[in-house]
């Protein structure tokens, strides 16, 4: 069943496509479309930022623990509902439906996360240095958040931020990807049916980049828009940390990841190669916490690679309600970017994996394929094993179906290597001791350390984010987030019935400093 999805602007659907209208397809069948999607221009960006502003104050003065139950009500809601909208992202980006499932688990997980959070968004009472003195903190509302976000997961982490922003008393405008505008328009209407929002409290803005690009400008520009999210690729962030600078505000940023698995001799190595094929294959390595290469000490080199490639042409890729790894791509565009990356292996690589490269067609079979890979954005996974430093491969994002493998000899060389393409946001090692655990997590420059465990697979509740080329340092999700939703507003009260002048009129104890104990 297909459906048509539009904008939503103070309650009200936008009229008309003004940024044209486009198809949404299934990524495993790309005859089926999915939605048929209203685009809007610039002026509905700049509409739903002036609606999320008229309707702010009234929400912010919703109390918080209130607020809170909004947020449990729209976690029951998804969890209602968790079946039909996990096979809507499944059937709009390609993801398997187990992991489907999962990321619709992690809405419900940030909604039981910040219920409570509604009775606690706690300040302080601070000690003053004068009698008759109060010094407190509040926590108060950003006031509008524009939240922009990418189509790879494209219901848990728009809930990273809609969820807390809310709660904190925020008016939201969203704009999703384009391709996952089905999963984004079912998800805007369990959080407004389930919190019972107030209309332009959380408006959802349909439109293409440019237009985002220029709303955003207008907006900001016009002082409707206090803070900026943004989930997608480091050059279109870098693009919108500019603009949002130029504002003075700093925005929220999670960007791409080179991620680095570390491989040293004392690993199990079974274990290693399961979790380089979950987080380099898993969503045809199109997350931001994907496994960029695999940097294996020297000495059990050829062992790991023998395995993981074994592993990796035994894997099941196919149509994503069966029981596979992997689907396809997310859209045709990202699909074109990864045929890009695979033209930048070179002849001293060795091409590892499956019993081609590129695009599954009958012509370029991968055995054991499910299903039929004709109508669909199927790609080999493909192991690049022999990279340098200096190859493209090892030093930039290849968002898709491709894992690096690269050697070191001491583990700061791995180090090293790990920090070298610039990026920060996940790492992994697999070691046996604690030492080597202790100097990677001090030495790596990601935001997010796996130990024994797969780069991908954040839990929901600690802090999530990356530092370089992955962000501007910001945090998502926990009680980290809140520092982003909010502002502190620190208030001194002094009830003495005189003027008293900090760091003056302060009382001072003499010490006795020439005082010293008797032999
Ligand atoms: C992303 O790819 O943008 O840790 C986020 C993970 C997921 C989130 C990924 N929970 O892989």
């Amino acid at each position: 069943m297909s459906r048509v999805v539009t904008s939503v602007v103070g309650g009200a659907p936008a009229d008309g496509a003004p940024g044209g209208e486009i198809a949404s397809t299934n990524p495993a069948r790309m005859s089926e479309v999915v939605a048929t999607v209203g685009l809007g221009d610039a002026k509905v960006f700049v509409a739903a930022a002036r609606a999320a502003r008229a309707a702010q104050p009234a929400w912010a003065d919703v109390p918080a623990p209130i607020r809170g139950r909004a947020i449990a009500h729209i976690g029951r809601l998804v969890e209602a509902n968790a079946e039909s909208l996990a096979r809507l992202v499944t059937r709009e980006v390609g993801k398997p439906y187990a992991e489907a499932l999962g990321e619709v688990r992690e809405i419900v997980d940030t909604c039981d996360f910040f219920l409570g959070e509604g009775r606690r968004l706690y300040g302080q009472t601070v000690p003053s240095e004068m009698p008759d003195k109060q010094l407190l903190t509040f926590r108060n509302p950003v006031g509008v958040v524009s939240v922009i976000t990418a189509g790879n997961f494209p219901v848990a982490v728009p809930s990273w931020y809609l969820i807390p922003a809310l709660l904190c008393g925020n008016a939201v405008l969203w704009k999703p990807a384009e391709y996952s505008a089905a999963c984004s328009a079912a998800l805007f209407e369990l959080i407004i049916r389930g919190g019972g929002l107030p209309d332009g409290v959380l408006n959802l803005v349909l439109t293409d980049g440019p237009a985002t690009y220029a709303g955003l400008e207008e907006a900001l520009s016009g002082g409707y828009v206090d803070k900026v999210g943004f989930t997608g690729s480091t050059a279109v962030g870098a693009r919108i940390g500019e603009l949002a600078g130029r504002h003075l505000q700093s925005p929220c940023l999670e960007l791409g990841g080179k991620n680095p698995m570390v491989v040293t001799p004392s690993a199990e190595l079974d274990l290693a190669v399961e979790a380089a094929m979950f987080a380099g294959f898993g969503t045809a390595g199109q997350r931001c916490t994907s496994l960029g290469t695999v940097l294996v000490q020297d000495s059990v080199h050829d062992d790991f690679v023998a395995r993981f490639d074994k592993a990796t042409r035994g894997m099941a890729i196919g149509d994503p309600f069966g029981n596979v790894v992997y689907g396809p791509m997310l859209d045709e565009r990202f699909a074109a970017r990864f045929e890009e990356y695979l033209g930048w292996i070179q002849p001293h690589h060795q091409v590892l994996g499956s019993t081609g490269t590129g695009r599954i067609t009958a012509a370029n079979p991968r055995a054991g394929f499910s299903g039929d890979p004709g109508g669909g954005l199927f790609y080999h996974p493909t192991i690049v094993d022999g990279l340098r430093a200096a190859d493209a491969i090892f030093r930039e994002e290849t968002f898709g179906p491709l894992v690096g493998v690269a050697t070191y000899g001491d583990l700061s060389e791995a180090i090293s290597l790990a920090n070298e393409p610039g990026y920060g946001l996940s790492s992994a090692i697999y070691t046996r001791m604690p030492d080597e655990v202790f100097a990677f997590r001090r030495g790596v420059s990601a935001g997010m350390v796996s130990v024994n465990n797969s780069t991908s697979g954040a839990e929901a509740h600690l802090p999530f984010g990356g530092n370089g080329k992955s962000g501007n340092g910001s945090r998502q999700s926990g009680i980290w987030v809140l520092d982003q939703f909010t502002r502190w507003q620190s208030v001194n009260w002094d009830y003495s019935g005189r003027l008293q002048k900090a760091q003056m009129d302060v009382a001072e104890l003499v010490p006795d400093e020439s005082y010293r104990l008797p032999d």
